[in-house]
């Protein structure tokens, strides 16, 4: 069976507690369950990690490829300011997929731009859709 990590970065442990307006209502265990069903069905399996550590982030992109066929990924703020995540996704051969609950070029300016755009591609704006597009994605991909 194929495997994809999803990785949660900074504070998206919070989600559901606050900022309901821009981030929904779903915690993230909702979240996590709503990915769980969808990977059942398309019969792939799924491991998460939520850090709000840089490098613990940037360890698990690294060891992936020994364990996972592909990445999702919402790197929350460290979309927009971290090269060693970036760096990680280019230096690794399994596709990674990058996910966003809200439209981040539909925000303050400083949200526009994703460092981890190295990645195969991204899904910004449709809340907790886009972590199930994101699988789609990954899975369409790694069943090629
Ligand atoms: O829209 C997304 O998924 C983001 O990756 C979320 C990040 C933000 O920095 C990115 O620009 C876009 C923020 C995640 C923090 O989530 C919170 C949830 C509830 C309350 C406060 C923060």
């Amino acid at each position: 069976m194929k495997k994809v990590l999803i990785i949660h970065g900074p504070n998206l442990g919070l989600l559901g507690l606050r900022e309901p307006d821009i981030y929904g209502n779903f915690s993230l265990d909702a979240i996590n369950e709503k990915i769980k069903k969808l990977a059942k069905e398309k019969k792939v399996s799924v491991d998460f990690l939520q850090s709000n550590h840089e490098g613990e982030i940037v360890d698990a992109i690294g060891s992936s490829p020994k364990k996972y066929d592909a990445i999702v990924i919402n790197p929350a703020a460290y979309t927009h300011t971290s090269v060693a995540i970036r760096d990680a996704v280019a230096a690794i051969d399994i596709p990674v997929v990058e996910v966003h609950l809200s439209n981040i070029y539909r925000r303050e300016e400083f949200r526009h731009k994703s460092l981890v755009a190295a990645a195969m591609g991204q899904i910004s704006g449709f809340g907790v859709n886009s972590y199930l597009l994101g699988l789609l994605a990954a899975i369409e991909i790694i069943n090629k």
